[in-house]
């Protein structure tokens, strides 16, 4: 039923291609432009952002994934088996996105200040027989020494000493692993630190978190291997009233250390408040950003995302900034209640068709219609693009990608979890 004729497609795509013809858009040049941007899919999807440390350990650190539907990723080659087949059903070559939790460690237990590039060597020769590169987080959450709500900016020494080295381990790490695979690998720290209630003294926590930072971010490393970002957050569960990492917090430390990213993440602001604004604001200073694209609803809910205004005015923010090469896309997104594979897919490609929306724009009309000082044409003609035939076109991309067009790899999702997801127990 949802399978799709070929002749149909290419059809579909000739004349909106003509379409955009006319608007001063190439659409195959904007299928080309789609192949060079990567998409960093979070391994953290397919096992309820539990790791490998103990079977099914909860996420903790105030982020949680909720629901209970079969066929969760139980070790590393699970995973792996279950991103290859989401990686089939997405057009393009992408990158995967892994967390320190996610160590192979031959059932031996390695504590997070031990972990060394051997334990994610199974992750790289995966990464090296698909051509993808990889991206990586330290694990500041779900761990004792994160019960009392600080890592990084905990008062007590002993404490943060033990995830300073943490920190300083996963750079190394992540560093090898860019080297290995060449092309950079990503190093997104973000830690749970705060207070369920208000504090007696907010600045303190964040004089050490600085202090913390300072001592990870010591050593230099070569940027065609590491690039290394910093997470913010406004609130998560149990620290409603105080975060530390807050967001003018990094804004601070990336802008006096230049050669750190800023990671927005799309839940981590006020319910109301959106990150497509904040892109160009921050791109006016800095040289790349890290974006990690979730779906609240109604708090940091962290939903799979979808092809919404706000997912169209990020991409639209970057294609109209100039600025696919500097922004790292990211997806952050976790649901247990959904086939895995399906919620991956979903949030993937409702990105990249988000992104292709944005380079089909004839945003040089609206911008010639904003120069004239019109701003009703503007208005008026960004609705009318609203309903161009980009499906055409990304149907286009998925035939030439190989992948099915349409719906038609819900077909796929559904044999690959009869045969394999329901087998698991
Ligand atoms: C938590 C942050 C963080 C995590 C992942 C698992 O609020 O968004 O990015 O979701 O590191
Ligand atoms: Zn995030």
């Amino acid at each position: 039923m949802y399978q799709q004729d070929k002749n149909k497609v290419l059809e579909s795509y000739h004349s909106a291609k003509e379409t955009y013809d006319r608007l001063g858009v190439d659409t195959d040049k904007v299928i080309e432009e789609m192949k060079k941007i990567p998409i960093s899919l979070h391994c953290w999807q397919g096992d309820d952002v539990a790791g490998f440390e103990d079977a099914g350990g909860s996420s903790g650190g105030g982020i949680m994934a909720t629901g209970n539907y079969p066929g969760r990723a139980r070790n590393a080659d699970e995973l792996r088996q279950d991103m290859d087949i989401a990686l089939s059903l997405i057009p393009g070559t992408h990158r995967v996105n892994i967390h320190a939790m996610y160590a192979e460690t031959k059932g031996k237990s390695v504590a997070r200040n031990e972990l060394g590039f051997e334990h994610f060597e199974g992750w790289v020769k995966w990464a090296k027989e698909k051509g993808i590169g990889l991206d990586f987080n330290p694990t500041f959450f779900a761990h004792p020494l994160a019960d009392s709500g600080f890592t990084l900016s905990s008062t007590e020494k002993k404490v943060r000493d033990f995830w300073i080295e943490h920190g300083k381990r996963s750079r190394e790490i992540a560093a090898k692993i860019g080297a290995e695979l060449g092309t950079p690998c990503v190093n997104n720290l973000w830690i749970p630190d705060g207070l369920k209630d208000t504090p007696a003294n907010r600045i303190i926590y964040r004089r050490i978190l600085k202090e913390s930072l300072d001592e990870i971010y010591g050593e230099k490393y070569d940027k065609n291997c590491l690039i290394d970002s910093v997470e913010s957050k406004l609130f998560g569960i149990g620290s409603e009233s105080y975060v530390v990492g807050s967001h003018e917090f990094y804004m601070g430390y990336v802008l006096t250390n230049r050669d750190i990213m800023l990671c927005l993440d799309a839940g981590h602001f006020h319910p109301t408040e959106t990150i497509s604004d904040k892109i160009s604001a921050l791109l006016t200073f800095t040289d790349e950003l890290l974006l990690h694209v979730s779906r609240g609803v109604r708090w940091d809910s962290d939903h799979v995302v979808i092809f919404n205004d706000e997912t169209a005015a990020i991409a639209h923010e970057v294609k109209r900034s100039g600025a696919y090469d500097r922004v790292h896309f990211a997806l952050d997104f976790f649901d247990a209640s959904i086939n895995r594979i399906t919620a991956w897919v979903t949030g993937t490609r409702a990105v990249l068709r988000a992104i292709m929306f944005s380079l089909l724009e004839p945003t040089h009309l609206l911008s010639e219609a904003e120069e004239n000082g019109n701003y009703g044409n503007r208005l008026a003609l960004m609705e009318e693009f609203k309903a161009l035939p980009h499906a055409a076109v990304w149907n286009k991309y998925c035939l030439d990608s190989n992948v099915p067009v349409g719906p038609a790899w819900l077909e796929e999702v559904r044999k690959y979890e009869q045969s394999v997801l329901f087998e698991r127990k």
